[in-house]
């Protein structure tokens, strides 16, 4: 039914209840693989029948999902001239949207022994290259939306591009014949790269195993209580862990129903999350942007009481769990969703590199800005440089794990940086073995690079230690990379790139430039230019241009100056500078 629809005939009717699930056994199916690091592909036969995925194309059984993957993991291994079905950590990139290829693409890297590397359709040509050559990938899987533009990426390359077979939208699958997936140990075997944006340097794939994707999802399946009655609507990008770990393979694990649209739109959202038609969505998760956009939708639409009651109503009584991550919630944002929908927003915290590490209670209070305690089997430190260099790597403030925390005396409510150890976290940056072993302490923790605190019993994120990592719409963007990426334009001399606070994105990507002389460029035509070189969520939704860009004596930029300078209030409203004429340009 169209939201519209639904909507009139809300006047009408209330929402049937549905019964609480809280405090139900979890399922468990019988893993079909007896390695207990199986993926989640070796669970499915044992669901059956019951349905996986809701997507444009139809409904997908477990069965399917499983059957299409085999066919396509067998097809796999006879391009590359693997007749033991084992590609052994070979890298298999593929490009999908998201529906039911997106899942039969990855279970068949994963069948096959591969290590799957998702490739985003809205990223420029020169970043999905480099994303297949860094990976050195052994073959390019394709949807049938990508052929053309992967083409001539591979072409270049000399990889082999598959595409996958129209069967796998649609129709039922048999069974492969007497293809098998080969017994092998899944433990340390590498299952996934997912490309994040560091300070500096290109994008690291961070690699992550069998064995890290099953802490993942089994830490956040008890922490939420999922089960196999669950329906939860997507609409995340399937390139980072928030929509391929969170929202994916979580409910892929128990046997439950993953709702999929395309992309995001806040009209279908709303109009998923409101519908009474089966199957009833009853979980939902995404970044504080998404909730942002969707209240803007809620404002602008459903403006008559009727229909107000009738949305809280149906999200009250339907939806058993609503989640933020992947950047901060403002306080605003989370107060309007409370009175909106009746749900205080379940806020958590993770990162690529370590999945999800922090989250606030599922039956209990969550703390507006808090971001909870650590989930079941992560340990976490909160630490400061240790001045004295007396041998100890650093200066321990608070240690915890799903228990309880510590705090050493003296350092009560000590901000510092956040620690990470555990099942979870990843096991290298590829090919990058320096980047790996400074991203830890030497005594083995993952430093995320995060300025937490630990208060009132439980966590708090206070920002990035690093100006350079900027969180826009829940995109990570390296400002460094960002820079050397317009520096290329013809008419840029210097740039800046900062990251202004914005109650929407987060943060704005705005770039403070300075130009040749005798040239102009408004913001519209620096827009055009870098949507060919940058990710669409990079691209700059701000101009200014300036004289000079103050550097001091190193030639480094102050970058927090920079913002305070331009962007006094908290709230990122652009205020003229003083001096020079610095001012965003359309
Ligand atoms: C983009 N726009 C901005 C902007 N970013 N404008 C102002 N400020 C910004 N920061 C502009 C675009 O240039 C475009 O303009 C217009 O807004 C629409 O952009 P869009 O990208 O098409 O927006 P939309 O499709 O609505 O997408 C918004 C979104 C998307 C929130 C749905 O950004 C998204 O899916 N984000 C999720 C990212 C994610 O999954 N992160 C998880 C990482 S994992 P124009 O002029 O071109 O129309 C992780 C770990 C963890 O973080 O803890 O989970
Ligand atoms: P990514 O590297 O894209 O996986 O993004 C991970 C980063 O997102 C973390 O290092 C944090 O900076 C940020 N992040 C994720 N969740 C939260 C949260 N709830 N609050 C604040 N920051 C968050």
């Amino acid at each position: 039914m169209s939201l519209r629809r639904l909507l009139c005939a809300a006047a009408s009717r209330r929402p049937a209840p549905v019964t609480c699930r809280r405090g139900r056994p979890l399922h468990t199916a019988p893993a079909a693989c007896s390695d207990g690091s199986a993926p989640v592909f070796g669970r499915a036969l044992a669901f059956g029948d019951r349905i996986a995925l809701v997507d444009q194309h139809g409904r997908h059984t477990y069965k399917d999902l499983y059957h299409h993957s085999l066919r396509l993991s067998r097809e796999l291994c006879r391009l590359l001239g693997c007749a033991g079905g084992d590609l052994r950590e070979e890298r298999v990139s593929f490009m999908c949207s998201n529906d039911v290829s997106y899942v039969v693409a990855q279970w068949a890297s994963w069948m096959s022994g591969g290590v799957a590397v998702p490739l985003y359709r809205k990223h420029p040509r020169a970043e999905l290259e480099y994303v297949i050559r860094d990976s050195r990938s052994a073959a390019v899987l394709a949807g049938r939306e990508y052929v053309e533009l992967l083409g001539p990426v591979v072409g270049r390359l000399g990889v082999p591009l598959l595409p996958l077979p129209p069967t796998v939208y649609g129709a039922a699958a048999e069974a492969p014949g007497e293809w098998r997936v080969p017994e092998q140990s899944w433990r340390d075997r590498g299952a996934m790269i997912i490309y994040t944006s560091g300070t500096t340097g290109r994008p690291k794939g961070v690699l992550s195993t069998h064995h890290n994707i099953r802490a993942m999802v089994t830490g956040l399946v008890h922490k939420w209580a999922w089960t196999k009655d669950d329906v939860i609507l997507h609409s995340l990008p399937l390139h980072h862990v928030h929509g391929v770990v969170n929202k994916l393979l979580c409910p892929l694990w128990v046997g439950a129903t993953c709702v999929m649209l395309p992309e995001f739109s806040a009209e279908l959202v709303w109009e998923k999350l409101l519908s009474s038609e089966a199957p009833r969505i009853n979980v939902f998760m995404a970044v504080p942007t998404i909730y942002a956009k969707l209240m803007d939708y809620y404002d602008k639409h459903f403006t008559q009481p009727h229909v107000q009651d009738f949305v809280r109503a149906v999200c009250e009584e339907k939806i058993r769990l609503m989640v933020s991550g992947s950047a901060a919630l403002p306080l605003p944002v989370l107060e309007k969703w409370q009175r909106v929908t009746g749900h205080t927003l379940l806020e958590r915290y993770g990162m690529t590199e370590i999945g999800m590490a922090l989250s606030n209670p599922l039956t209990t209070a969550r703390t507006p800005g808090s971001v909870g305690t650590p989930l079941p089997g992560v340990e976490v430190r909160i630490v400061s440089e240790n001045p004295k260099k007396d041998g100890y790597p650093y200066v321990l403030h608070a240690e915890g794990n799903e228990k309880e925390t510590k705090v050493t005396p003296g350092f009560t409510e000590k901000e510092g940086e956040l620690l990470v150890r555990g099942p979870s976290v990843f096991r290298e940056y590829w090919d990058k073995p320096e980047e790996t072993r400074n991203a830890f302490t030497c005594d083995g923790w993952f430093k995320t690079g995060d300025t937490a605190v630990f208060k009132d019993g439980r966590y708090w994120i206070r920002g990035r230690t690093s100006v350079d990592i900027i969180k826009s719409g829940g995109y990570k963007i390296s400002a460094l990379e960002v820079e050397r990426l317009l520096l290329a334009h013809p008419s840029i001399t210097d740039v800046a790139v900062i990251g202004v606070p914005d109650m929407t994105w987060g943060q704005r990507v705005t770039a403070v430039v300075t130009l040749q002389e005798g040239h102009s460029l408004s913001h519209r035509e620096l827009k055009e230019w870098a949507r060919g070189v940058l990710a669409p969520y990079a691209v700059p939704s701000e101009l200014l241009l300036v004289e000079e860009i103050p550097r001091n004596q190193m030639g480094k930029i102050n970058k927090r100056d920079l913002i305070r300078q331009f962007y006094p209030s908290d709230q990122g409203a652009p205020r003229p500078g003083t001096g020079e004429p610095a001012s965003p340009v359309n």
